[in-house]
């Protein structure tokens, strides 16, 4: 599409926008401010650096064997440079602990800021601030899918380490950029079949927490937050991290909650949840999924759910107080691609809802107007939303509509093809 007929789509678009009372530049210089956290492993098959051949475990699973995956960290750093430069905005990363630079064996509960040094020079480079995730699984030691709820203290003990080792990493991280390090707990704890005890895990949980949470780091640092899930690949039957364990969890702790949109009954959604969470909670997590059957990590497209979370954020004003992650990972489609239509597709979300004539809605609501209320909501389907977006790409410099695939082919043909399959030794 040529530049000046994108600026004319936008011409008549924000015209039409204006009709029902909506300030377009408004909507677009507050969809600017807003990062995403890109999750780094979409790259790698949650491969991560450490190594180590075990199965990634957890429940955890990825399909696909799309060729190309990124095998060393200054490859799913160019990967990801790639994807960023497609993606309007400017946005932030989110690591996993796995992802050090090890050089060598060293263990979870041993691992420093050291061997994310990398990263964080890197990130400061890119102008993008980290994220972080303690890994809970793929490790010898989380085979019997239990971690910070395991039965052996020693276990427990072993894991409350890597805990508090990563909060310390993640308040270096936050000291190296301008906001704080969100660091996300996810265990993958629970049971196939049925329990005797779904008590006494969770006791071990909370206690395992409380003792990894000791110790007080500054908020502008790290912010620790805790991810709930219904049930999993191998705790089909009882997961001891539940939404109501964490809930409790971060509202007595005061620590934030952490709601992946994959992680509930199919027919459950977390755009329902956000403003009862955020009732008590100053701040959140969110991991935006797609839920698929029993699959929680699909990558992201515009679902009704995906635009109602965005509505959410947007009407209740609680874009300052919601910290946006991803989580998918697909292995049979090019993973950079994955990660550009994922995040585009947040992003159209959260623009959509921007462009909303908000005020309109509420006050047909309160009128008890709501044969109106419906027939406003129905039509903004049918807005010119898309004549917006192509407009917000060409102003932030990358590329309209499905130009993006242009260069992530090339990208493959250029660089990704040239990765064999198997992982580089390093
Ligand atoms: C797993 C959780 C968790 C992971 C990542 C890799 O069910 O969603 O967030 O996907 O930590
Ligand atoms: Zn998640």
């Amino acid at each position: 599409m040529q530049e000046k007929q994108i600026e004319q789509a936008y011409e008549l678009a924000s015209q039409r926008y204006s009709t029902l009372g909506v300030q377009v530049d408004a909507a677009i210089n507050k969809l600017a401010s807003v990062a995403i956290s890109l999750h780094c492993w979409q790259g790698d098959d949650v491969g991560g650096f450490e190594n180590i051949s075990d199965e990634i475990g957890g429940g955890l699973a990825v399909t696909g064997n799309y060729p190309g995956k990124a095998r060393t960290p200054d490859e799913l750093r160019s990967d990801l440079e790639k994807a960023y430069s497609l993606i309007p905005g400017r946005h932030r990363l989110n690591l996993h602990a796995s992802y050090g630079e090890f050089n060598g064996p060293v263990d979870r509960d041993q691992i420093g800021p050291e061997h994310f040094q990398g990263w964080i020079d890197w990130a400061r480079e890119q102008q993008i601030s980290l994220d972080f995730n303690p890994t809970y699984f793929a490790h010898e030691k989380a085979n019997d899918g239990f971690t910070l709820a395991h039965s052996d203290a020693g276990i427990r003990q072993f894991w409350v380490e890597h805990g508090i080792a990563c909060r310390k990493i993640g308040a270096v991280m936050g000291a190296a950029q301008e906001t704080a390090c969100v660091t996300n707990f996810w265990v993958p704890d629970g049971y196939k079949d049925t329990p005797a005890s779904r008590l006494r895990p969770r006791q071990w949980l909370a206690e395992s927490l409380d003792t990894i949470f000791a110790e007080n780091i500054d908020p502008q640092l790290n912010l620790d937050a805790v991810e709930c899930k219904l049930f999993g690949l191998g705790s089909e039957s009882y997961v001891v991290g539940s939404h109501e364990f964490y809930l409790g969890y971060a509202i007595t702790r005061k620590k934030l909650l952490c709601l992946d949109a994959g992680h509930f009954h199919p027919t459950e959604v977390i755009s329902d949840k956000l403003s009862s969470v955020l009732m008590y909670l100053p701040e959140i997590l969110l991991h935006v999924s797609r839920g698929v059957r029993w699959d929680s990590d699909h990558v992201v497209t515009l679902t009704d759910e995906v635009q109602a979370i965005a509505q959410e954020l947007v009407r209740g004003d609680f874009l300052g107080r919601v910290h946006i992650g991803l989580d998918f990972f697909d292995a049979s489609i090019n993973r950079v691609g994955a990660w550009v239509i994922g995040t585009r597709n947040v992003l159209k979300a959260l623009l959509i809802a921007m462009l909303e004539p908000t005020g309109q809605l509420m006050q047909l609501e309160k009128e008890g107007d709501f044969t109106a209320r419906l027939a406003l909501m129905e039509e903004l389907k049918s807005m010119p939303f898309g004549a917006i977006w192509d407009y917000y790409c060409l102003k932030a410099g990358v590329p309209v509509g499905m130009d993006w695939l242009n260069d992530v082919k090339q990208y493959e043909k250029d660089v990704l093809s040239f990765r064999s399959d198997s992982p580089v030794i390093i």
